[in-house]
């Protein structure tokens, strides 16, 4: 009889205690799988990499090496950019490109920080998705380093988006000639495909 209700006792704490675990771990973890069915919104991995001119033989051309994504209506994109450039292209104080903007949480990783902004001195490329409200800041790599820069962000409209990085990195006086006007290298497109 004792043994019996000893049984059942241990039977309802042990079910309690399964049930804040549960809870526990659907609340503030990271790793924890939501439980729904098949992932809708999955999240999908994209890198490119900035070379310079001098490492394409082109001097004055630094280039993103993927210049034209392509992902799907609803995914969540975590968008990584090594970057070799360690020479700046400076924005004018009053440019609004020094910020990250249309990131999840408005903020972008440097070497794994979060940032978001990048002092206008100290910015080398942009990458500017004005369709999607995306701003991505690319600040300078140490000399002969690199920098990566890693931002997530979603694509909730399926559409062809293009890109243009908004930092004066290119040829010419104002910095706005060669790759800033050439596809594929400091402009682009983000297709979200339905
Ligand atoms: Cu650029």
């Amino acid at each position: 009889m004792n043994k019996t209700k000893s049984l059942i006792r241990w039977g309802v704490v042990s079910m309690t205690a399964g049930s804040l675990v549960a809870i526990a771990a659907g609340c503030g973890s990271t790793t924890a799988t939501p439980p729904t069915t098949p992932a809708v919104h999955p999240v999908v991995h994209v890198a490119t990499m900035i070379e310079t001119g001098k490492m394409l033989n082109k001097p004055g051309w630094p280039k993103f090496t993927n210049a034209f994504l392509t992902v799907h209506q609803g995914d969540t994109v975590v968008f990584t950019i090594k970057s070799y450039d360690d020479g700046t292209a400076p924005l004018s104080t009053d440019s609004p490109y020094d910020k990250v903007l249309g990131t999840v949480n408005g903020t972008e990783l440097v070497n794994g920080k979060p940032v978001s902004l990048i002092a206008d001195q100290n910015v080398a490329h942009t990458f500017t998705v004005p369709g999607l409200g995306l701003n991505i800041v690319v600040p300078a790599a140490p000399t002969g380093g690199t920098v990566t820069v890693q931002a997530t962000f979603k694509v909730p409209k399926a559409g062809v988006y293009d890109w243009q990085c908004e930092a004066p990195c290119g040829t010419t006086a104002s910095g706005w000639g060669g790759p800033m006007m050439t596809p594929g290298w400091m402009q682009g497109t983000v297709t979200v495909k339905a």
